[in-house]
């Protein structure tokens, strides 16, 4: 693709300078997804001077980089769409119920160009560090591009699943094919016709990848660590009656919003009743015609009481027996080490049917693990397995990878990385202590991955923007949380997820995919979020330290 590198003035200084007399941008966003296009659009819109940063040659954050076959989001399409602007939503069709990467990357294209966001973004740039300077209040970020940005208030809106997990293991440079990896798929159509291809991975990404890549494959070889629960899609055309149904019910949606919940605990978990098993199975058997991931909405305590998520469990296993033929397939595709919806709930099109086929084999590392690839294939305990090619669907350094992968400094030089040591801290997943002017959209500790991420990137630039203003009308020039406050928080989003079943998973929700990560519960699943935002805004932003400005203002 032409390099669509911003035409804003460039500032290059020599990497350890700060030119202080170079123009002080009000806001530095680092990131061109759904979060950082929202951001720009609402940071310019109250008047902010703003640069977009972005490692890609154009918009789209995760969903440029994902382009494996199969790739659709697990989010109805008409809810994975911004809700600000009814223009958009009025010119907008989505043509299927689950949208292909390819149409979801046109709409945020569509939204770039519509509201003219491009000419605010530096592409094929890559921020390596963000310095904070006491003595100015202001933010210094660098690029691998020799940019030098000062910028009063800096948005990391890096995304949660931005930087690709290739796991170390034993020979894998010495594989004489092609390696690809789902979150860095070629942007040229990959040819399987008449190969043997091995992938690595059964999340989301593997579990949509590997039907269509059998479709063409000579052979597939799916080598499976842990069997996920996965729903059909039932994925289907959208027609126009859809679209203006949804319009139509669109402001009860928005409401709607604010106490949305999907995935996480409402109050009623701990006291709703357990109902009979045959209830439970019918509501299943319902939701799995209808497709999609609605599971999760079956019972309020369904992330909470085994009572209730067991009879789910046995529904998905049973559906899957039901599905594959050969029996010790069917078992090996059989979750049985973490409850259902504990790890994100895989939503497909034909995957358990998949295993059907005759050029489709699983191989169950529980049972059959890896000794070392060669340069023909993988060995495991068991057999030699010859390759063409090899696919590593196998996620992501989730949540805070890409944010650590920056040298981030705060006040008196402290780094990010040492900040976190011991796992991420952030207050609301909002701000950091010690990192004034620093907003992480859907940081550590939000709902974040949980439920729907554009809504929840939506609500943390509507809520940032607010506090800018509030900040604006008093005159006040920093802000950042109270360590007490992101202490109490963080106790909370840890108390909150102890009393669910999340934990129980090896999930990237603990960052135990990722050796020597902290093992640490990221996303925030309790009720209420956006109300207890709402709140500390109402009540003058408590828990949240603010300084009065003492120099010129950068509007
Ligand atoms: O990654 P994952 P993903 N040897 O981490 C396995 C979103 N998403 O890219 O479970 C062998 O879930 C690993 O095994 P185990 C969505 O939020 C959304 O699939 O750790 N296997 C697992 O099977 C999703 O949750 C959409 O035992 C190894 C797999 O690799 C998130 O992205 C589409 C291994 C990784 O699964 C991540 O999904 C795609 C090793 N050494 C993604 N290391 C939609 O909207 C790892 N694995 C539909």
């Amino acid at each position: 693709m032409t390099s669509m590198r911003s035409a804003t003035a460039k500032t290059s200084v020599p990497s350890d300078e700060v030119d202080r007399d170079a123009e002080v941008l009000g806001a530095v966003v680092v990131g061109a997804g759904f979060g950082g296009l929202y951001a720009l659009h609402r940071l310019r819109e109250i008047g902010l001077s703003v640069v977009g940063i972005e490692a890609a040659p154009d918009v789209g954050g995760t969903w440029y980089w994902n382009r494996y076959p199969g790739v659709r989001c697990d989010v109805p399409s008409l809810f994975y769409s911004y809700s600000w602007s009814p223009e958009l939503r009025a010119e907008w069709r989505w043509s299927e119920r689950y949208a292909a990467q390819a149409e979801i990357l046109r709409y945020i294209g569509h939204v770039a160009d519509r509201f003219e966001l491009r000419p605010l973004i530096r592409f094929e740039t890559r921020v390596t560090s963000a310095t904070y300077d006491d003595a100015d209040g202001l933010w210094t970020v660098r690029t691998n591009r020799g940019d030098c940005l000062r910028a009063r208030f800096c948005i990391m809106a890096t995304g949660c699943l931005s930087v690709p997990n290739t796991p170390d293991i034993p020979g894998v440079g010495d594989f004489a094919g092609p390696i690809l990896h789902t979150a860095q798929w070629p942007h040229e159509p990959v040819d399987f016709t008449g190969k043997r291809v091995g992938v690595v991975g059964t999340g989301s990404s593997g579990i949509q990848a590997i039907p269509e890549i059998a479709k063409t494959a000579r052979h597939v070889t799916v080598f499976q660590r842990t069997p996920n629960y996965s729903m059909p899609s039932r994925n289907g055309p959208l027609t126009e009656q859809d679209h203006v149904t949804f319009e139509a019910g669109f402001a009860a949606y928005l409401e709607s919003l604010q106490h949305s919940e999907f995935g996480r605990v409402p109050p009623s978990a701990a006291t709703a009743p357990i109902p009979p098993r045959d209830v439970q199975w019918q509501r299943y058997e319902d939701l799995w015609q209808e497709g999609g991931g609605a599971i999760l909405y079956a019972y309020p305590n369904i992330l909470t009481h085994h009572g209730v998520n067991d009879v789910a469990c046995d529904f998905v296993r049973g559906k899957i027996r039901e599905t594959v033929q050969d029996p010790q397939t069917a078992e090996d595709l059989c979750p049985t080490n973490h409850p259902i919806g504990v790890k994100r709930i895989c939503v497909d099109s034909g995957y358990f049917e998949t295993f059907n086929r005759p050029n489709v084999t699983l191989v169950n590392l529980r049972r059959e693990p890896v000794e070392r690839f060669t340069q023909t294939g993988v060995q495991t305990s068991d057999r030699a397995v010859e390759l063409d090619m090899l696919v590593f669907a196998t996620g992501f350094d989730a949540i805070t990878g890409a944010l650590l992968a920056m040298d981030i400094r705060g006040r008196d030089g402290r780094t990010l990385k040492d900040a976190w040591a011991a796992g991420p801290r952030t207050y609301l997943g909002l701000g950091v202590a010690g990192f004034p002017n620093l907003f992480t959209i859907t940081g550590p500790g939000s709902p974040s991955v949980i439920g729907n991420v554009i809504t929840n990137c939506e609500h943390h630039v509507d809520w940032l923007v607010d506090c800018l203003q509030h900040m604006h009308r008093g005159g006040l020039q920093t802000v950042e949380p109270e360590e007490t406050a992101q202490d109490d928080w963080m106790d909370h989003v840890a108390e909150v997820a102890s009393r669910t079943l999340y934990p129980e998973a090896n999930s990237w929700y603990l960052g135990v995919n990722i050796p020597g990560k902290p093992k640490v519960f990221m996303p925030y699943v309790g009720a209420g979020y956006r109300h207890s935002c709402s709140k500390v805004a109402a009540d003058g932003y408590t828990g949240f330290r603010f300084e009065r400005e003492t120099e010129g203002t950068v509007r």
